[in-house]
């Protein structure tokens, strides 16, 4: 098993929750890119933007550093199964590390609202799904009674070892830059990401890795924003389906990275996400899912207002892959094939069509 010496358990050992009874498992999470913005940054005046690739993990998202962590733990407990509500990454990581470590997974999940690409990967993994016709908030809830009920290990991010695991992605960032950024924007649904990503960076200055911190930056969708409304929203609405979340779990977590780290979190429209979205595609090769573009989508807005930026190192953080939704990506790429015969000169006649 000397492999798994690379494995991210490993690697951050010593500010993880875990012994040596603790099975060093990996899928090889963890380790993703952090990418400088060859365009994006420069035209809003942003000389140092950086975009941590979380959809390069193994299931597409940043789930997969605190699942891989709650699984461990689940295995050390001896639990034969883990249940968890998603909308959607989160239920793919678990049935992945599920299938991997000989676990049975229960998933339950908005029916309607899963992006495409989330529910054939907990299929494909084999987990046991159940949809509800209702959303996110309700299904955690209904979680959290099942856990009461059944000796079954709840894998949301209610669970504390989520947190720990996705709390590496801050020490990757400030081992990659060799110190902190000024600014991490971040997506916020259910709050646990910010709330792992302050714990990661308040401990690697406490250890000594980094002379200071980031201002965190969370941002929501605007029909899906109750930790700016500062209140429960009944019925969440959002292109983002990921964030579509009216009772965030770690709202309480949320307003200690902000008002800690004095940043703010604040709310981007459906048009600005998907705006956001575009430009990284288009002008940044990067395709990462509606949710994650939140992060840049905060930041252009931030920057149209004013805000100084461009004298510091910003790292927007993209949450997952956007492959997961190919739908939300087939409505705004004005999606169409030209087909024509296998014949070079109706090719070159389309060719020279389009000058
Ligand atoms: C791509 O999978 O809540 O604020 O059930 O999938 O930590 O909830 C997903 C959340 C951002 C928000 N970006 O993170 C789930 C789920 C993507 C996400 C978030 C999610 P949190």
């Amino acid at each position: 098993m000397s492999f798994n010496n690379k494995s991210l358990i490993n690697k951050y050992k010593d500010y993880l929750p875990i012994s040596n009874k603790t099975p060093n498992i990996t899928l090889g999470e963890g380790g993703t890119p952090l990418v400088r913005s060859m365009n994006l940054g420069p035209s809003l005046g942003c000389q140092r933007l950086f975009f941590k690739l979380e959809g390069c993990n193994p299931t597409g998202s940043f789930k997969d550093r605190g699942m891989v962590v709650a699984v461990a733990k689940a295995l050390e407990k001896k639990k034969k199964k883990i249940v968890c509500a998603s909308t959607g990454n989160t239920s793919a990581s678990a049935s992945a590390y599920a299938a991997r470590y000989g676990l049975d997974s229960i998933i339950i999940v908005p029916s309607e609202e899963i992006a495409l690409g989330k529910i054939v990967q907990a299929m494909a993994y084999g987990a046991k799904i159940i949809g509800i016709n209702g959303n996110f908030d309700q299904a955690l809830s209904i979680v959290r009674n099942i856990v009461e009920i059944m000796d079954i290990e709840l894998v949301n991010s209610i669970n504390p070892y989520r947190i720990e695991g996705q709390k590496t992605a801050s020490f990757e960032i400030i081992d990659d830059l060799g110190i902190q950024p000024d600014f991490l924007s971040i997506p916020v649904g259910n709050a646990g990401n910010i709330t792992a990503y302050w714990k990661g960076f308040k401990e690697y200055f406490e250890s000594g890795k980094s002379t200071g911190l980031p201002k965190m930056m969370g941002f929501q969708a605007e029909g899906a924003a109750p930790i700016v409304k500062g209140e429960i929203i009944q019925d969440p609405k959002t292109v983002a389906s990921a964030i579509k979340i009216g009772n965030p779990a770690s709202w309480t977590g949320a307003l200690e990275a902000r008002d800690e780290s004095e940043g703010l979190i604040d709310s981007v429209s459906d048009d600005q996400i998907i705006n956001a979205y575009m430009k990284l595609t288009r002008l940044e090769g990067i395709f990462c899912e509606p949710a994650s573009a939140t992060s840049v989508a905060g930041l252009i807005n931030l920057v149209n207002n004013g805000l100084d930026m461009s004298e510091k190192t910003i790292v927007c953080v993209l949450t997952g892959n956007g492959l997961k939704d190919p739908e939300t990506s087939q409505k705004n790429s004005g999606f169409s094939i030209q087909t024509v015969d296998p014949n070079l000169h109706e090719i070159l006649k389309l060719l020279k069509n389009q000058k």
